[in-house]
């Protein structure tokens, strides 16, 4: 048994995580009490960690054309196939698309093999959906991508206004932060910009429920209220900055009245005033911003309309002041650092950048060995798919993303991937969406296998460490790109024998010819040439740094533009006119609700490894709906009973209904994370339209519009299997509605379908559904529900089954024991057996949706406790633990408790139905 440190792969906010390593499995995950980004805490997802690994579901082998093969075949085959592609019809046929959650080693390989040696411009990175719009304003301002903030900013701050950012959810750890300081300082003071009410509204002191896309207006109005109070900084404009006179009167056109601010964003202007008020007259305001602003038609736009109010204020570059744009992905950083964007050229050069593609050629010799390298950008991610479904892209290699969930217009990124002739896929896990489409698969290890480093949100570089060895013939992406580029006959720029030495390479060339003051002249505020030349020992113990790290700042810097010195040609920020912009996805008669796209605290992405902890699938088990209550009156739908979405996106959604009072009239909100793994219909891509903002092809994620209506089917149904019966599935087959749920040793599958007073004879279709006959079963008299189970011939249980909604069922936990004990051979017995059709010992319902998923709690237990007294969140953690692990369930409890004091004033108390 051994500890090791190591980052988690989750989130941007980096956290160091301690990993307890016991003959080749992570038994235990800790935070690391000394990594700055977290000091010791981790949220749910990262103490699950251990929980989502094991070999189970991995991809172990290359396939190509659908067959495995070893890894010499797959790769000889990668290489001459891009090659034919690239003879026949040039380089820019070939392109990759990429992802935040490579490592940096990973990203440089891949761009230097793309840009620098096939010489096509068409390599993007899933980052164009989350980050663009964010790196295209600080360029635009800064003069260069660079995030001025660091976290402890957040800590000192005397105002943080969080604007499209659920923290709580999304950035756990740094949400903590934030909270623990606020108890500290009762002055501090936060701000919430959000059209849903979200658990980050628990810490909020001010809440702004503003009109979705109107953020641009809300700070343009900002900038001219403090014109016109005069609480600018004249001279911070004056002497560190251009642009103002420009940004103002942008800024001022339309009414400027604070009325006619606040009609537009639907705002109570003395809130809005208060906002303004704060904002102006504090020094240390940090503007934490994320998909809420960047996931826009115009995402960059708003994010200089933030900037804009911080520079008119001169409120960065000192201690607790800032515009911070939170990256989501572990790694967003690092991509952004090795210029995985396709505007980029690598090293925060573009090829507009004087003297950049010279520079780049040399140091990477790529003389003689290449055409030479690209001209220009190349397509935007969208654009990239646009012109695969053209044909004039016809090579694709994609790393570590699934497009074919994440893309807007979903299903035509499908189209274009099935036409696509060459689709190459590195991916660690067996079974995405995304692998229907892929003409060769590459088994990539993963997180806790993986070396190498990744860049947070506060430009800190943390090693992630290779603590196991991949399963099977799983390999790590950088030797994959390496052994293609061999292959290709570019060996000798690709000969690295650790991911350490392509870190030193990246390192070099951050500060390779970087000198001088101007970047005309050559300089680029990201170097970290200080970090060249480490031995293997020293790459292995780096501990985490902040970028730059350079001969004058060898211990990193916290901090950037304290000397208020830009990355511009003459060192001035730049104030940029915004002039406000709806949502491009306009509201119809067949379309009247505007969509609102987002995570969930307890999963991760595209679900292909969070879903494998049974406790993170709790907290949401469905693909569901929020709407307004009074909407879902105006729609005919209820609460947990099942609708669905259309969009323009030409796709449908179906999922269950939650009533939310934290949800504005007009609009619904749906999770990002269902895939056709885990729904019939629930994927959200293909809801939207692709509509992207014009500077940084970042598209309208957040701002979809769809029509709703109720899906009212005859039946509903719960089965649940056994995971060896799980493979074929068949009774998802023909059902308008199905979900399926990996609880531990068996899957729940949520099943609805048939017309109004339709039900099936159920026992017949269990038997000519499932290879097991019922064994057992009853019949409710009353309401002519089925409860079933069968066992094979041993006496294990196989399959259990419940007709009707799923607020009925009897406790899984309890259910899901019996299928483990079965897992491992043992037959039922017979005290259970009595028991298994009521699906409890003793009578007892679900424990409901898990609330706090540290300790499993589910939401009935804590309901109960409340009504027995437990009026608060100390009390319910002394009693059921609640709470008092990672405490991302704290505003949800806060939420609980004050819901319970409302409904014993207004009714008798009733139980929420199970989600
Ligand atoms: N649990 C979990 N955490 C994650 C991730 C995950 O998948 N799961 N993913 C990571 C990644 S890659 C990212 S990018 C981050 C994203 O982190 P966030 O940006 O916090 O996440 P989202 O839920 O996409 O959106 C944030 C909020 O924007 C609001 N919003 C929508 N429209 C508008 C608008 O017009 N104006 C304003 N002001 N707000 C609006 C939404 O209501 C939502 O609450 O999370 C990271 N962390
Ligand atoms: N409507 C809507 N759409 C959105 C968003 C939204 O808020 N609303 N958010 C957008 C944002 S911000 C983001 S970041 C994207 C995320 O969307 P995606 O990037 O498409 O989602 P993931 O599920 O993270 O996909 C990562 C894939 O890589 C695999 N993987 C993990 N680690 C490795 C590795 O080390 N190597 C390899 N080769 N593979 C690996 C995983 O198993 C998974 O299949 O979605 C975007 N799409
Ligand atoms: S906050 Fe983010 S980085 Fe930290 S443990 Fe949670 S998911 Fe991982
Ligand atoms: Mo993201």
């Amino acid at each position: 048994m051994h500890e090791a440190r190591t980052t988690c792969p989750y989130c941007g906010v980096g956290c160091g995580v301690t990993a307890c390593v016991d003959n080749d499995e992570i038994v235990e995950v800790q935070g690391d009490p000394e990594h700055p980004a977290n000091f010791g805490r981790l949220c749910v997802k990262g103490s699950a960690l251990h929980e989502t690994l094991g070999h189970h579901g991995r991809l172990t082998r290359p396939i190509v054309d659908g067959v495995e093969t070893d890894w010499a075949t797959a790769l000889e085959t990668v290489a001459k196939r891009l090659t034919e592609v690239r003879e026949a019809q040039g380089p820019k046929a070939l392109a990759a698309y990429l992802s935040g959650q490579l490592l940096t080693e990973d990203y440089y390989v891949a761009n230097k093999l793309f840009k620098g040696f096939l010489g096509t411009p068409h390599l993007d990175t899933n980052s164009r959906l989350c980050m663009a719009s964010a790196v295209a304003a600080y360029k635009r301002a800064f003069g260069a991508d660079a995030v001025p903030c660091r976290y402890e900013d957040i800590e000192e701050a005397e105002v943080v206004v969080l604007v499209g950012s659920n923290l709580a959810w999304n950035h756990p750890v740094l949400y903590q932060r934030l909270r623990t300081a606020k108890q500290r300082n009762p002055l501090l003071r936060v701000v919430v910009i959000d059209p849903r009410v979200t658990d980050t509204c628990e810490i909020a002191d001010l809440y702004l429920g503003v009109k979705p896309g109107s953020d641009a207006r809300l700070f343009n109005g900002l900038l001219a209220w403090m014109a016109e109070r005069d609480r600018l900084d004249r001279v911070y404009l004056e002497r560190h900055t251009k642009g103002f006179e420009e940004a103002l009167a942008a800024a001022r056109e339309g009414d400027g009245s604070l009325e006619a601010i606040a009609a537009d964003c639907d705002l109570d202007p003395e809130r809005l005033e208060t906002f303004f008020y704060w904002f102006a007259s504090h020094l240390h305001v940090v503007t934490l911003y994320s998909q809420g602003i960047n996931q826009s038609s115009s995402g960059t736009d708003k994010c200089n309309a933030i900037i804009n109010c911080h520079l008119a204020g001169g409120k960065l570059g000192v201690p607790g002041a800032g515009p911070f744009s939170i990256t989501g992905q572990p790694n967003a950083m690092g991509g952004r650092e090795v210029g995985g964007l396709a505007n980029q050229l690598a090293a925060h050069m573009d090829y507009d950048t004087p003297g950049a593609r010279d520079r780049v050629a040399r140091f990477w010799a790529t003389d003689g060995l290449t055409p030479e390298l690209p001209q220009g950008p190349g397509h935007k991610a969208i654009e990239l798919f646009e012109a695969i479904e053209r044909g004039e892209v016809q090579a694709l290699w994609i790393m570590a993303t699934n497009p074919a969930v994440s893309l807007p217009e979903a299903n035509r990124v499908r189209a274009a991937l099935e036409a696509c002739p060459l689709v190459i896929v590195s991916e660690c896990m067996a079974d995405t969406d995304l692998l229907r489409y892929a003409d060769i698969v590459l088994p990539a290890s993963s997180w806790s296998e993986k070396d190498g480093t990744v860049t947070n949100s506060e430009r800190c570089i943390s090693r992630q460490r290779g603590l196991l060895p991949p399963p099977g013939e799983a390999r790590h992406d950088w030797w994959i790109i390496t052994e293609v580029a061999r292959r290709l006959g570019f060996g000798e720029a690709f000969a690295y024998a650790h991911p350490g030495e392509i870190f030193d390479e990246h390192a070099r060339l951050s500060g390779f010819e970087n000198a001088g003051d101007t970047p005309d002249e050559g300089r680029r505020l990201f170097d970290i040439s200080g970090l060249a030349g480490l031995d293997r020992a020293a790459y292995d113990a780096l501990a985490p740094i902040q970028w730059p790290v350079t001969a004058a700042a060898p211990r990193g810097t916290p901090r950037l533009f304290e000397d208020a010195r830009f990355a511009t040609p003459d060192g001035r920020a730049r104030l940029v006119p915004v002039r406000p912009r709806g949502p491009e996805q306009v509201l119809s008669e067949a379309r009247p609700l505007r969509l609102n796209t987002g995570r969930v605290r307890d999963q991760w992405h595209t679900m292909t490894r969070t879903a494998r902890s049974p406790r993170l699938m709790n907290h949401r088990a469905e693909p569901f709906i929020e709407i307004a209550p009074e909407d879902a009156q105006a729609y005919g739908v209820d609460d947990q009973q099942l609708a669905r979405l259309v969009g323009a996106g030409g796709g449908e959604y179906r999922g269950r209904v939650r009533l939310s009072k934290g949800q504005r009239r007009g609009e619904v909100f749906v999770p990002m994370h269902w895939s056709d793994r885990f729904s019939g219909a629930a994927r959200m891509g293909g809801l939207l339209a692709a509509h992207l903002d014009p500077v940084s092809g970042q598209p309208e994620s957040k701002h979809g519009a769809v029509g709703l209506e109720p899906l009212a089917p005859g039946w509903e149904a719960t089965l649940l299997v056994a995971e060896a019966l799980d493979d074929q599935a068949p009774w998802r087959e023909g059902v308008d509605y199905w979900a399926r749920v990996p609880l531990a040793q068996c899957q729940r599958w949520q099943l609805a379908g048939g017309e109004p007073g339709q039900v099936p004879e159920w026992l017949a279709w269990l038997e000519a559904t499932l290879p097991v006959a019922p064994t057992l079963w009853c019949t409710d008299p009353s309401s002519g529900r089925l409860r079933a189970a069968g066992l094979d011939a041993q006496g294990r249980l196989r399959w259990w089954f419940m007709s009707g909604p799923p607020r009925e069922l009897p406790n899984l936990a309890w259910l899901a024991e019996r299928f483990g004990e079965a897992a491992s051979g043992d037959t039922l017995a017979t005290e259970h057996r009595r028991r298994l059709l009521a699906g409890c010992d003793d009578g007892a319902v679900d424990t409901g949706p898990v609330v706090c998923s540290c300790h499993q709690v589910g939401q009935r237990c804590i309901l109960e406790a409340i009504r027995g007294g437990d009026g608060s969140v100390e009390a319910l953690g002394a009693r059921l633990a609640c709470g008092t692990q990672c405490g991302s369930c704290i505003p949800e409890l806060k939420s609980l408790i004050e819901e319970e004091k409302v409904h014993a004033r207004a009714e008798p108390a009733q139980d929420p139905a199970v989600a």
